[in-house]
């Protein structure tokens, strides 16, 4: 099992100086390296990383979170399959522009930006009708809106959100679905879509800390995908809580030289119930076949089909420890060896949900010259 560790660089033919040549290109989604392994890169290569994302239990350093010296997200999130920290980078392409705007770190390209925002609750008065997460959470989207029309990258293609002790109850509300009305408000007051046109995310509960939201966005308009086995979240009933969330099973977005498959947070969700609610193992399977599924469906879409479930770099949240050692064989046995996976420890959104796989993958466009002297 290559466990994430190895990259596997993508490639393309082109023409130069009248000979046909391999191209590396460089993925958006690039290595996953520890917090040493990061520091030890050269000055040149971390100018091209848009963003990170850091996991691990323990905080890290503030000399250290300056010294990776690019947008960072750090969760509190103990890694089950090594003891090192994860240090996920997401690579940009030229020249890339730097900032902060309100609570948001970001960088980007000219195609993609990446951003990370960290909002305490504590910022926030406490008021049963508006609770310091959903303002919190209000709060963080309509700063990143914001800033996405300002920079002109209006489409939202990927969102990733953490909430410290997400099932647990507070204001009379589950605060995960505290959450989802802060989130929807923020959509609405921006005039977004809510069904259909939404971002492909995940929600996870975090040991500790302050809510925190990193995204993708750029300049094309990904493409929505559900799945035929799932009841839309966006229209998930209200047993569910007062707003649905908003999110898409996936999104697929042609980049210049990369179409990438975002896929959500995906869990042993069928319609719009939880199967298996004590079975660790077969929600596994049956998560991996919800993957399958918004595999076919973005297959029919893609400009470059054949995404399956090997060519994906997935994150796999679960809930308890001790059930680690079952996903992952469940998972290698369904992937194959092509297998590259990270595993956190994370409270998933439905307290009956035992894990939560998210994925992505990309695939090389053909160049479009064929001929060129
Ligand atoms: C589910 O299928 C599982 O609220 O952004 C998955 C992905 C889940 C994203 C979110 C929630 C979210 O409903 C939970």
């Amino acid at each position: 099992m290559a466990d994430a560790q190895t990259q596997h660089p993508a490639c393309r033919w082109d023409w130069h100086s009248g000979k046909l040549m391999r191209q590396t290109l460089t993925s958006l989604h690039g290595p996953n390296l520890s917090i040493a392994g990061f520091l030890k890169q050269p000055a040149q290569w971390k100018n091209s990383v848009l963003g990170v994302f850091c996991f691990s239990a323990e905080a890290v350093d503030k000399q250290v979170q300056a010294d990776i010296g690019v947008p960072c997200m750090h969760v509190a999130m103990q890694r089950l399959d090594s003891r090192d920290a994860t240090c996920e980078v997401w690579q940009g392409r030229g020249q890339l522009t730097q900032g902060r705007r309100g609570d948001i770190y970001y960088r980007h390209d000219d195609d993609v930006l990446f951003g990370v925002i960290a909002l305490p609750e504590a910022l926030f008065e406490a008021d049963a009708a508006n609770t310091p997460l959903r303002q919190a959470t209000e709060s963080a989207y309509r700063q990143i809106f914001a800033l996405l029309d300002t920079l002109r990258y209006p489409y939202l293609f990927r969102c990733w959100n953490y909430i410290a002790d997400i099932n647990k109850h507070s204001f009379g509300l589950e605060r995960y679905r505290q959450f989802n009305l802060g989130r929807q408000d923020a959509f609405l007051a921006h005039g977004r879509d809510i069904v259909g046109n939404v971002p492909a995310a995940c929600a996870l509960g975090s040991a500790h800390g302050p809510l925190t939201i990193a995204f993708l966005a750029g300049r094309v308009a990904p493409l929505g995908i559900e799945n035929p086995r799932q009841t839309s979240a966006y229209q998930y009933p209200q047993q569910y809580g007062p707003r649905s969330p908003t999110f898409s099973r996936a999104s697929l977005v042609r980049l210049e030289q990369e179409e990438v498959l975002f896929i959500s947070g995906t869990a042993s969700v069928v319609g719009h119930l939880t199967l298996h609610p004590a079975d660790v193992v077969a929600q596994a399977r049956e998560t991996v076949t919800n993957i399958r599924a918004v595999l076919g469906a973005a297959n029919r879409l893609a400009s470059q089909p054949g995404f399956d479930l090997a060519s994906l770099q997935y994150r796999v949240y679960v809930r308890h420890p001790v059930d680690l050692a079952q996903v992952r064989a469940e998972l290698a046995h369904c992937v194959g060896d092509a297998l590259q996976a990270v595993y956190l420890q994370a409270d998933v959104c439905r307290q009956d949900l035992l894990l939560e796989i998210e994925a992505t993958a990309a695939h090389p466009l053909a160049s479009v010259s064929v001929q060129r002297n």
